[in-house]
């Protein structure tokens, strides 16, 4: 079975891509304009496009919505993650946690599935905390300022191997798999 990811973001796509390579099955990048609202609930963001876009794409087809919730800041940014990357970026999210020791953060992605006609959601969640610096070269987003559980480096630091072995987007995918495997 091939699987149709609807992304604008090529690097979500590259890490899917690997994913899915370690269960020996395709995922196909489709990068089509779609209306994302917006809500306070990112399982309402992801039903929301998976019905805008039933019937233009090819089924089974999935996306993702994805958010950083930092624990100090009362779960900001939260689903407005996307607006708050492109405005004041990581550099912004430094200055709000100048003077905050508390660091704690999760990653939050929840994959929506269309497939034989119904919707299905996936959530994954990587726990982990707010680096005091941005620090390293690779991934994209959030990549830079978060460290996850079990790591003293950034998503930044790490190849997407490594990356997937602890990302939220790994924790989704593990149930969308099982979930396709039955
Ligand atoms: P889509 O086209 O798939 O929606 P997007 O990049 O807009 O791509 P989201 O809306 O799901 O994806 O992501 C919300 C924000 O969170 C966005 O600014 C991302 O850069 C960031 N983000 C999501 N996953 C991330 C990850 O694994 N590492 C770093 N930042 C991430």
């Amino acid at each position: 079975m091939k699987i149709h990811l609807v992304t604008h973001n090529k690097h979500k796509f590259e890490e899917y891509r690997l994913l899915f390579r370690n269960e020996n099955m395709e995922v196909e990048w489709v990068n089509t304009e779609y209306v994302e609202i917006q809500d306070d609930d990112v399982e309402n963001v992801a039903l929301f496009s998976l019905n805008a876009l039933t019937g233009k794409i090819h089924e089974p087809f999935m996306l993702e919505d994805s958010g950083l919730y930092i624990k100090s800041l009362k779960g900001f940014p939260g689903p407005y993650s996307s607006y708050v990357n492109r405005t004041i970026g990581n550099e912004g999210i430094m200055d709000l946690m100048k003077n905050i020791r508390e660091r704690q953060a999760v990653f939050v992605a929840v994959i929506g599935l269309r497939m034989d006609g119904q919707n299905y959601l996936f959530r994954g969640v990587t726990e982990g905390k707010i680096s005091h610096e941005i620090k390293g070269k690779k991934g994209f987003g959030f990549d830079p300022i978060f460290i996850p559980e079990g790591s003293e480096r950034t998503f930044s630091e790490m190849d997407i191997e490594e990356k997937n072995r602890y990302s939220h987007r790994m924790m989704a995918f593990k149930k969308l798999i099982e979930f396709i495997k039955i």
